[in-house]
């Protein structure tokens, strides 16, 4: 590294001063001119979106927790999306390049996206879709995705995104919880070049279902995947060219009113469906858009995510969207057909901003400098990471060797429940800290908490909180509104001094500048490459095994984060290959593929506290071979010799 880029002694490291001077946003004195006029400072979000009806209010908290941002205020997502840069003079500007796994590309411009979207509304209304049914969406990283969430936008029908790769099961349960009737889906799509076949999982998840369910299926195989249609069920093709040149004039949507449900994991088996309404999560995901990805009008920007998360809703969809830019979608994986295709992307492209995960990232330093090295990255602006914490080494690697010390690099830390950024530097304004994803948003107010919800010593860690409403924040749970106040604002909340303090589930630390340490999840959640999983639902589909008498699992840090099984067979069952076998089938079942244990351990006890709880810290440094923390509190202790005896058997 030069000299510049190493920094000052504490290790921070200046935005590029190229960067600083075309940057958005560029003047520190945001972080006051926000603090002093808060809630207010909120409307630079609002005013870069179009409104039918301006808003009375900024902020209502007179019923905290349920917040109403830009009361009053009407809008819809999928005109502020499109149509609107049509009327700018924009529409032949590329709005969605699609990039395909076996390298085929689709360009729709801002014209084309507004006629497959207003076709598709149509369809909708065609099969029964009202404003409010709630329309679920089965499908991998094609172009329909997002047009069918637009669709589904401009005639106020939420959507439901499932990722792909979960079970026919875990799409059945979503489903039911969403109380939905409407599913879009597609024939299959390729992995690693093979076929594989949706549809059949989708039929799967619809025949357990109770009511009837309406199904779309996109073609995205063509040939190779012959599918049937059945009953209640359409072909998208069919239905597009049925309405040829069809326009639905958008629906008018109050802020408050949801755009989409996202179903994420908890502690409890039960996923949760969190609620995201139209003027605050637009208003925010555009605002963070601008002002932390640095995005603008010509810019081509890509971000890795798959749309079946959130950070795909809000930054591949929503917020670039909003601010009219080109966004990249790809179908793919990171090393198929080889590992350059990351790098080939960014170049042909002309990629100018890129978003991914440090799980990639690690992915890309352990495959070595020599691919990005092999082409040329030099249209980079601007780098991010989120979903995990990155660590400095990651961080440096990717900011030498992808960004060429040209690039900032944001860190930006939020959840499926924030909607948007929450804590991260602006580029053009703050010091980086590598590992540390720096202070909370301009408008949005973070603190580190003890047990007792007193703010911690700086460099101490503590539960990190927000203590201030901010516009992206979740409207309730699709579950019940008891929920939503349960899970999040009853830890440090105190309603008889109408203090409202939202928890996040995770660990950190503050430095003396605000800056943000994120030391990850204190609950039973675990992040598998990205995927935020509740080891409670992993849990629950192992124990469904007969044979299996008890089961925990863990993450553990590989370059991928992988899931660490360890059960408990019942007398009589041998902790054979066959019964892990049944394990990992399942998991897939259950959940998905993608959350299969790398490891299955059997083991006779598990650690548990005198209270009974499995002592999951324990067995997570076991997996990660990390030295162990305090053990004093465990009921059984000579587990601990047990487990790591079977482990190094088994290596
Ligand atoms: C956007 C997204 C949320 C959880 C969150 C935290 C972890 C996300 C992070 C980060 C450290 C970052 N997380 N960004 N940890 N640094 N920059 O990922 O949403 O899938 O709901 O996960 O991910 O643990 O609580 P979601």
């Amino acid at each position: 590294m030069t000299e510049r880029s190493e920094g000052k002694e504490n290790g921070s490291v200046p935005p590029p001063p190229g960067f600083v001077e075309q940057a958005n946003v560029s003047d520190a004195g945001i972080y006051d001119e926000f603090e002093e006029n808060w809630p207010g400072c909120w409307e630079r979000a609002a005013e870069l979106l179009d409104w039918y009806e301006g808003y009375d209010e900024v902020l209502n908290d007179e019923d905290a927790p349920f917040y109403e941002w830009f009361v009053d205020g009407r809008l819809n997502a999928s005109y502020n999306c499109v149509d609107r840069h049509l009327e700018s003079g924009r529409k032949n500007h590329a709005a969605l390049k699609w990039v395909g796994k076996l390298k085929e590309t689709r360009t729709y411009t801002y014209q084309d996206l507004h006629r497959e979207v207003n076709e598709f509304a149509a369809a909708l209304r065609d099969i029964g879709v009202e404003e409010d049914d709630v329309v679920t969406m089965y499908m991998p990283m094609i172009p329909e995705l997002p047009i069918a969430m637009l669709a589904c936008a401009r005639i106020g029908a939420p959507h439901s995104v499932v990722f792909a790769g979960f079970s026919a099961d875990a799409l059945a349960t979503r489903m039911e919880s969403a109380d939905s009737g409407f599913l879009i889906t597609c024939d299959g799509y390729y992995r690693r070049g093979n076929a594989f076949n949706q549809k059949s999982q989708a039929d799967n998840a619809v025949l357990r279902l109770d009511n009837e369910i309406t199904t779309v299926v996109v073609d995205r195989l063509g040939d190779e995947l012959d599918h049937v249609l059945g009953e209640g069920q359409y072909g998208y093709d069919d239905l597009i060219r049925a309405n040829a040149g069809a326009t639905v004039e958008p629906v008018e949507r109050e802020a408050g009113e949801a755009l989409f449900l996202m179903y994420t994991s908890g502690t409890t088996g039960e996923p949760k469906g969190v609620v995201h309404g139209t003027g605050g999560y637009l208003s925010h995901t555009a605002w963070t858009s601008k002002a932390v990805l640095d995005i603008k009008p010509d810019d081509t920007y890509w971000c890795s995510a798959d749309i079946g998360w959130i950070t795909g809703h809000s930054y591949i969809v929503y917020g670039p969207l909003a601010l009219g830019a080109t966004t990249v979608m790809y179908e793919g994986t990171p090393d198929y057909p080889d590992r350059s295709r990351v790098w080939e992307i960014i170049e042909r492209n002309s990629v100018d901003i890129f978003y991914t995960a440090p799980t990639a990232i690690r992915a890309f330093m352990k495959w070595g400098s020599e691919y990005p090295e092999a082409h040329d990255l030099s249209s980079l602006r601007l780098l991010g990471t989120v979903g995990e914490p990155i660590n400095p080494r990651a961080w440096k690697w990717y900011y030498k060797n992808i960004g060429n010390e040209n690039c900032p690099v944001v860190d930006t830390w939020w959840q499926t429940e924030t909607g948007g950024m929450m804590v991260t530097t602006l580029p053009g304004v703050g010091d980086m800290k590598p590992g540390n994803a720096g202070p909370a948003v301009p408008g949005v107010s973070v603190e580190v908490v003890d047990d007792a919800g007193e703010a911690v010593e700086s460099g101490e860690a503590g539960y990190l909180t927000v203590d201030k409403p901010w516009p992206g924040m979740l409207r309730t749970l699709h579950d019940g509104d008891g929920r939503y106040v349960d899970e999040y604002w009853r830890g440090f909340s105190r309603p008889d001094d109408d203090k409202w303090v939202y928890f996040s589930g995770d660990e950190a630390r503050i430095d003396d500048d605000g800056y943000i340490t994120v030391l990850g999840r204190v609950d039973d959640v675990i992040n598998v490459s990205g995927h935020r999983l509740g080891t409670m639902e992993v849990e629950s589909a192992i124990v469904g095994v007969e044979g299996i008498a008890e089961a925990a699992v863990v993450g553990s840090d590989g370059t991928e984060t992988s899931i660490y099984a360890y059960a408990i067979t019942e007398d009589g069952y041998d902790a054979d290959a066959s019964l892990r076998d049944e394990v990992a089938t399942a998991v897939e079942n259950g959940i998905g593929g993608f959350a299969q244990p790398e490891e299955v351990v059997f083991t006779t006890q598990l650690p548990k506290t005198r209270s009974g709880k499995i002592m999951r810290r324990l067995l997570e440094d076991i997996a990660n071979h990390e030295p162990l923390g305090d053990t004093s509190a465990l009921r059984n202790p000579e587990v601990v010799g047990e487990i790591e005896a079977i482990d190094g058997e088994e290596e």
